[in-house]
C-alpha cells in the first residue's frame, strides 16, 4: 500500500487502519471553459468514493445573476463526446443549443441537482438546480449517492465532462425571449415560453489536461448518431417538473 510505504519512508512505524485514505477514492478535476460566448467558467472536481458515491465540487463565476443554472455530467463512460465545438451549430445562429450540442457531448448521465434525484430524469429540475449569487457565482457541492450514478461512471470520470446551461445574451442579467426566443429544446418538450437562454449551454469542462493536446473536430465518430432522447430522459419529465420549470424560471423574471 502506497500510504504505508511513504509513511515508512518518513519513518512512521505503525497507522492505524481507521486513519489510512478511503481505498478506491479518486478525484479527477474539470476545467469548465464557456460556451456561446457565456462569459462563465468554472473548475471542479469529482471524487469517486468507496461507497460508489461521488462527491461533486464546482467552484465557477459569470453566470447569469440570481438564475438557476441546469448541470450535468455528460457523455457516455466509454467516452467518445467531447465538449461542443462551433461546428455544432447547425443552424448558424451564433450559438450551440442543447438539441445542437447534445450530438457532440452526449447525453446526460448525472443529473447535479441541490437535493433528491441526480439520475438523468432530473435533467431538467431547475426547481432544484443551483442559483448563482446576485455577482453570477455559482457554487456547488454535493454527495450523489451510487444508486443514482449510472454502471461505469465513477470508474471512468476522464471519459465524462460536466455541461453547465443558462447565459444571458444580451446582457440584461436574465433570461428573456428577447435575445434568441424561445428555447427549441424546451418546446420539444411541450414547454412553451421558456427561453433560449435558459438553456442553451454556458459552459463545458474536459478533464484539466494532464498535457494531454486537445485533438478538436477530428473524432467524431458516431457521435452524430445519437439520438435526441439520448439527452437523458428528460422527455420522461412529467408535468410536474414542467411546471416547476416554469415556476422557477417565472421567480427569476422569466416571462413564460
Ligand atoms: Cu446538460
Amino acid at each position: 500500500m502506497q500510504v504505508k510505504k511513504a509513511l515508512a519512508t518518513l519513518g512512521v512505524a505503525a497507522v492505524p487502519l481507521m486513519f489510512a485514505a478511503p481505498a478506491h477514492a479518486d478525484t479527477v478535476n474539470f476545467n469548465l471553459d464557456e460556451l456561446n460566448g457565456s462569459g462563465a467558467n468554472a473548475t471542479a472536481s469529482i471524487t469517486s468514493n468507496a461507497d460508489g458515491s461521488l462527491t461533486v465540487d464546482i467552484t465557477g463565476n459569470g453566470f447569469t445573476p440570481n438564475a438557476p443554472h441546469a448541470q450535468h455530467i455528460h457523455g457516455s463512460p466509454t467516452g467518445n463526446f467531447f465538449c461542443p465545438t462551433a461546428s455544432a451549430d447547425k443552424n448558424g445562429d451564433g450559438q450551440v443549443a442543447t438539441e445542437e450540442g447534445v450530438a457532440q457531448y452526449g447525453g446526460v448521465m448525472v443529473s447535479l441537482t441541490t437535493k433528491g434525484d441526480a439520475s438523468a430524469d432530473s435533467g431538467l429540475a431547475v426547481d432544484r438546480m443551483p442559483v448563482a449569487d446576485a455577482s453570477g457565482n455559482l457554487d456547488y457541492q454535493r454527495t450523489i449517492p451510487a444508486s443514482d450514478i449510472p454502471e461505469g461512471v465513477a470508474e471512468n470520470l476522464a471519459n465524462l465532462h460536466i455541461v453547465q446551461h443558462g447565459l444571458d445574451v444580451n446582457g440584461n442579467d436574465k433570461y428573456d425571449l428577447e435575445a434568441l426566443g424561445e428555447s427549441v429544446f424546451a418546446k420539444s418538450l411541450g414547454l412553451d415560453g421558456i427561453p433560449e437562454e435558459a438553456t442553451n449551454p454556458a459552459t463545458c469542462g474536459e478533464v484539466a489536461p494532464a498535457g494531454a493536446v486537445e485533438t478538436g473536430a477530428g473524432s467524431t465518430s458516431g457521435a452524430e448518431n445519437v439520438p435526441l432522447m439520448a439527452f437523458g430522459g428528460v422527455a420522461l419529465l412529467g408535468s410536474a417538473g414542467a411546471l416547476a420549470m416554469r415556476r422557477r424560471l417565472a421567480e427569476s423574471g422569466v416571462k413564460s
